[in-house]
């Protein structure tokens, strides 16, 4: 979907090819082909994940973003522009890591076309927000600008992406076609890097332009199965109702699945996502016990947990919880009142992730170096590093691995 933006805010006059190395079979061949064809002058990176996130065997996929990029310059003279997620998480870090000229933080779309035609015109670009870029010895980092009106966005042109692909079922998540009705996160979950990425302040599309898109992707591919990619669908809870409400007006039969945040409940919303041709929801509750929630800052209840899965049995709605098992305070009496919460709620399935990863700029960071739990300088993070509470390190993988075992919705 980031890729899609970018593509669809470039100025027109451009020639571009998108590679999507999402299915490749063999990314090496692919990248230096695609390259010498085309002989582009400039090439855009994006990076979404630096690692899985597993803690036990964690996949580290910077060496073969170096690979890629040790193609691209073999293949090319063409400047190479790095941005995505992981990019946003650590530029500095993965700048230097990649060895590569430059890079944009946050939001992409305006900057990464405003430095093109600043390097067409042979102007300075070296102020330009969110860019980062090597200065002798050191690395600039300007600081990003979030775009203040998601609605002069242009919408994701995803014609040079293989959508059919992205169409096809996977076993673990529904719907792969992906949308953003609203970018920005408020919350101060303490592990969560999402303020680098899309910044704390919500900018919200207007029903109609976000219901608008919906209807391209019915008309243009067929698509009517959708993923709302939010942060937080149902916050605020009156444009979630909006959006709903206008696919609904608009008689659009699809269905999809968002995420959603159980501090913002009303049966009200819930009754319209399931008439709107809602038929799952994504929970990040992450545990199941008050005190837990309390250390992870989530903002909500168990009586919130509880409340909203009940709205979502009542109108027979699909929900999916997502366990974030090891933080700060974690043990044996936490893990028993989640997995007790979750066997009494009975979701559809339930993600359940042991260990925390630890990236740079979150409050857990902070917490773990004070306790001494972080065994490198914090600017090493780049490596998967986790945190995993002491009281449960020992046997949680065994305990969670009986509990898989026993039930099937568990996915571990
Ligand atoms: C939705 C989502 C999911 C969904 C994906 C659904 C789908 N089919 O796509 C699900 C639940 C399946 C999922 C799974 C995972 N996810 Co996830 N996910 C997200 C989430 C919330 C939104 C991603 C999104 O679509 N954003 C919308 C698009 C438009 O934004 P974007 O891609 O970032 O692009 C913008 C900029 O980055 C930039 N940009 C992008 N590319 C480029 C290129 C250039 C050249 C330039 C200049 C700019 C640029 O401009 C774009 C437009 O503004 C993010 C959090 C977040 N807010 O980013 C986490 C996030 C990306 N996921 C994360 C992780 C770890 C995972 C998993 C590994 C979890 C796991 N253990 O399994 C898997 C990996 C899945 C995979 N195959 O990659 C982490 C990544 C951390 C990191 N960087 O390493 C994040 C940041 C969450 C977090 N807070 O930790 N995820």
């Amino acid at each position: 979907l980031g890729l899609a933006y970018i593509v669809s805010n470039l100025d027109e006059e451009h020639e571009l090819r998108v590679l999507d190395l999402m299915f490749s079979d063999g990314f090496e061949e692919e990248t230096r082909n695609a390259i010498e064809e085309f002989d582009p002058d400039l090439i855009g990176i994006s990076i979404r994940n630096v690692d899985d996130q597993n803690y036990l065997k964690p996949r580290f996929f910077l060496p073969e973003m170096k690979e890629i990029v040790r193609i691209c310059r073999d293949s090319s003279n063409a400047k190479i522009v790095l941005g995505g997620s992981a990019f946003c998480i650590f530029p500095d870090e993965i700048l230097r890591y990649l060895n590569t000229d430059m890079g944009i933080i946050g939001e992409g779309e305006r900057v990464f076309n405003d430095l093109i035609r600043k390097m067409e015109e042979g102007d300075d670009y070296s102020h330009l927000p969110g860019l980062v870029m090597t200065k002798g010895n050191n690395i600039m980092i300007n600081e990003p600008q979030q775009i203040e009106s998601f609605d002069e966005v242009k919408m994701p042109d995803r014609n040079l992406l293989d959508v059919e692909r992205y169409c096809a079922k996977m076993e673990v998540y529904p719907h792969n076609v992906t949308i953003q009705s609203k970018r920005g996160c408020p919350m101060d979950c303490i592990y969560c890097p999402n303020p680098l990425i899309e910044g704390k302040s919500m900018r919200i599309r207007s029903p109609k332009n976000v219901v608008s898109e919906i209807e391209m992707l019915k008309d243009d591919f067929g698509i009517d199965e959708i993923s709302f990619v939010d942060c937080l669908f149902n916050y605020p809870l009156d444009h979630a109702e909006s959006v709903c409400r206008e696919i609904i007006e608009r008689e659009l039969d699809i269905s999809w699945d968002c995420t959603f945040n159980p501090a913002f409940t009303s049966r009200r919303l819930i009754e319209l996502m399931k008439k709107a041709g809602c038929t799952d929801v994504m929970v990040g509750n992450e545990s199941g016990s008050a005190k837990m929630l309390n250390s992870l800052k989530k903002g909500f209840s168990i009586e919130d947990v509880e409340r909203c899965c009940s709205y979502f049995k009542d109108v027979d709605m699909g929900f999916r919880c997502f366990l974030l098992i090891g933080g700060p305070g974690e043990d044996r009496d936490t893990v028993e009142e989640t997995v007790s919460l979750m066997e009494r709620l009975d979701p559809n399935i339930v993600y359940v992730t042991i260990g925390i990863r630890v990236y740079p700029g979150c409050e857990i960071t902070k917490i773990v170096n004070d306790l001494g739990r972080l065994n490198q300088q914090i600017n090493t993070l780049l490596r998967p590093t986790f945190y995993l509470s002491p009281a449960v390190e020992d046997w949680i993988f065994n305990y969670m691995r009986e509990i898989t075992k026993r039930n099937r919705k568990w996915i571990l």
